[in-house]
C-alpha cells in the first residue's frame, strides 16, 4: 500500500496530519504542494483538485487500497489513520474510552474552529496589532489558554484529553501559529507551558515543526522564541 500525504510548507492543518502519521509509524510519501511568497498554495496540485475540488485545500491523503481511499480534512484523515492502523502496534491517537474519545474530539474541534479563527483574524491585522479587532483576537486566545490551564489543573493530566491524542497535536500546531502572529501563551498559564514543552519535545512533532521553522527563517520571517534552537 502506498500512502501519499499532500501538504504545504506552512500548512497548520497539514502539519497535524503529518505529525499523526509519524506518531503512528505510518509509512507515507509527503508531497509538498507549490507555495508562493504571498502564502498562497498555487498552482493547485492536480491530486488536491481531484480529491478536494471545491475547497481545493490541503491536507489530502490518498491510499491505493480497498479500491482507493482519497480524503481531505485533517480531522477526517486522522480518524482514517486510526481505523487503518489500530493499536497496540500503532500508537492510538484517539483515546479508546468513549468519554475520553468524545472529549478529545471536542477539544480538537474547538482548537480548529473556536481558537484558530482568532489566529486567522490576526493574519490580516499584523500591521495594526493595537487595533480593537487585534486586541480582541489576542484576548480570545488568552482566554482559551486559561480554559486549558484550568482543564489540565482540574484533571491533573499531562495531556489535554487524558492520554496523548490528536487533540494535543491539533492545539500544539494551532498555538505555534498563534505565537507567530503575536498571541502566544505566557507565564500566566504554567501548566500549559509545561504541556507545550512536553508535546514539543516529541520526535514526531519536532520532525514536522523544525523544517517548518527553518522554512520561515529561510524567508526572513519570524520564528516563535520558544522554537528558536
Ligand atoms: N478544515 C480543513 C482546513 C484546511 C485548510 O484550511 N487548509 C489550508 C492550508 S493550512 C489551505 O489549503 N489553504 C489554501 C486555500 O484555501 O486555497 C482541515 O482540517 O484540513
Amino acid at each position: 500500500m502506498t500512502t501519499h500525504i499532500y501538504s504545504g510548507p506552512l500548512s497548520m492543518f497539514g502539519a497535524k496530519v503529518e505529525i499523526a502519521a509519524r506518531e503512528k509509524g505510518v509509512p507515507f510519501e509527503l508531497v509538498m504542494v507549490p507555495f508562493t511568497i504571498d502564502d498562497a498554495y498555487e498552482p493547485k496540485h492536480p491530486e488536491v483538485l481531484r480529491v478536494n475540488p471545491v475547497k481545493q485545500q490541503v491536507p489530502v491523503l490518498t491510499d491505493d487500497i480497498d479500491g482507493g481511499v482519497a480524503l481531505f480534512d485533517s480531522t477526517q484523515i486522522s480518524e482514517y489513520l486510526e481505523d487503518r492502523y489500530p493499536g497496540p502496534e500503532s500508537l492510538a491517537l484517539w483515546p479508546a474510552g468513549i468519554a475520553e474519545r468524545a472529549r478529545a474530539r471536542q477539544l480538537e474541534q474547538k482548537s480548529d474552529e473556536v481558537f484558530f479563527p482568532n489566529v486567522i483574524r490576526l493574519f490580516g491585522l499584523q500591521h495594526d496589532m493595537k487595533s480593537a479587532p487585534a486586541v480582541a483576537a489576542c484576548a480570545a486566545c488568552a482566554r482559551f489558554y486559561e480554559e486549558l490551564e484550568g482543564l489540565l489543573a482540574s484533571r491533573e493530566c499531562e495531556y489535554l484529553a487524558g492520554p496523548y491524542s490528536f487533540a494535543d497535536i491539533a492545539f500544539y500546531m494551532a498555538h505555534v501559529f498563534a505565537d507567530r502572529k503575536g498571541a502566544g501563551m505566557t507565564g500566566a498559564t504554567p501548566r500549559l507551558v509545561a504541556w507545550r514543552d512536553r508535546v514539543g519535545a516529541r520526535p514526531a512533532v519536532r520532525a514536522v515543526v523544525d523544517p517548518m521553522m527553518r522554512f520561515l527563517a529561510s524567508q526572513g520571517r519570524g520564528v516563535p522564541a520558544f522554537l528558536q534552537r
